[in-house]
């Protein structure tokens, strides 16, 4: 899953990619380059199956980040360096959005100043605005295409294109529109960047680390739809925390106010925003979690893992994590009668211990 960092300059967009990536030298950055890295989601869970299996190794499982320079919102289609980070961001499956908080008058701010409903009012015009060129452009194709060809474009398409139009127009975003699956599938292929799924994170000033839930409650006032999408952080004060030896980071933390760290707080809100879960796998060799969209039958989780065990599916072999935590061991989790056999309707839930039978 690819999640991409899109926010106004210099609100902090590289600055969180190295937190949650754990790059330390934003230095490397060159202008205008698009950086790709890996977020590590730690899970506890994890280190305990290793335990109760005696696992050789484990892994967490793992999200895609890109790292977006500012998006140009150029009107000209033949700008191609701009409209190539417009695709980027287009082909990412949901987006974290950064919000100027911090004050700091020695990195240059937008003309509005240093204002968080603001620049969120503006950054979100913008992806409206794009969005809106592509709808009409659209819409004017389909209109003149149908003059010559009857059943040119998909019966209902231009109903559902006039409607993100309207909601468009509205300078609301598509993610506000109800739409059925029948008419998402037929806007699929736009990537309409105001459909995706977004995360908030305000990047707050080191002075106001204290008033981080005042200030995200403000926000989410303001912008009721995005209710519980917010999240502050000061990326400054992370990087020094980053920067120090692993032993002083929690008397560090706790001297400015900083309880949880800002890479395990992001991974919270985007697990709980984009409707993820992590199912767990056991065994000699090593204990890993998978991380899927919930809702998942047993064969589709199992292709998290490799498409032949959706294939040659036979049966999950199923221990629920809260009756390992009991009995510790696969073996004694079956002699309490705790191993269930499920078939391919069975939904995976978070924290199922997996053991997928297949043949192909
Ligand atoms: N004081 C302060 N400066 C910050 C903070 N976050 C970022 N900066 C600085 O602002 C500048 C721009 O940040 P950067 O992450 O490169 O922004 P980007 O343009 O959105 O990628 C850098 O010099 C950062 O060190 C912060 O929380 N507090
Ligand atoms: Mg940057």
């Amino acid at each position: 899953m690819k999640i991409g960092i899109i926010g106004l300059k210099n609100s902090g967009k590289s600055s969180l990619f190295d937190i949650l990536t754990g790059h330390l030298s934003s230095s490397s950055e060159k202008p205008g380059e698009v950086r790709n890295g890996i977020l590590t989601v730690k899970d506890d869970r994890v280190d305990f199956i290793q335990e109760c299996f005696d696992s050789k190794k484990k892994s967490y499982s793992n999200l895609e980040l890109v790292d977006l320079p500012a998006l140009q919102f150029v009107k000209n289609p033949e700008d191609r360096n701009a409209s190539k980070i417009l695709e980027e961001a287009r082909n990412c499956d949901a987006l974290i959005q950064v919000i100027r908080e911090f004050s700091n008058p020695a990195v240059p701010y937008p003309e509005f100043g240093v204002d968080p409903v603001q620049e969120k009012l503006t950054f979100d015009s913008e992806l409206i605005l794009t969005n809106l060129i592509t709808v009409e452009n659209r819409i004017s194709r389909i209109e003149a295409m149908q003059k010559k060809l009857k059943d040119y474009a998909q019966p209902g398409e231009i109903e559902v294109l006039r409607l993100c139009k309207k909601t468009l127009e509205d300078e609301k975003p598509l993610s506000t529109l109800d739409l059925d699956n029948n008419s998402q599938k037929m806007i699929r292929g736009f990537q309409f960047m105001t459909l995706k799924p977004k995360i908030n994170i305000v990047n707050l000033d080191e002075s106001r680390i204290e008033d981080s839930n005042e200030i995200v409650s403000k926000l989410e006032s303001e912008f009721p739809s995005e209710k519980g999408s917010f999240e502050g952080i000061c990326c400054q004060a992370e990087k020094e925390i980053l920067e120090l030896p692993e032993g002083e980071r929690v008397e560090f933390r706790n001297e400015m106010g900083i309880k949880e760290g800002a890479a395990q707080k992001v991974v919270e809100k985007l697990i709980t925003s984009l409707k993820l879960i992590r199912f767990l796998t056991g065994g000699d060799t090593e204990a890993r979690s998978w991380l899927i969209p919930h809702g998942l039958t047993a064969p589709a989780a199992g292709r998290a893992i490799h498409t032949d065990i959706e294939k040659g599916f036979i049966r999950a072999e199923v221990i629920k994590y809260s009756d390992m935590l009991i009995y510790k061991s696969e073996n004694k989790c079956k002699d309490m009668g705790c191993y269930r056999l499920e078939g391919k309707e069975y939904i995976v839930d978070d924290g199922d211990i997996i053991y997928f039978r297949f043949n192909v």
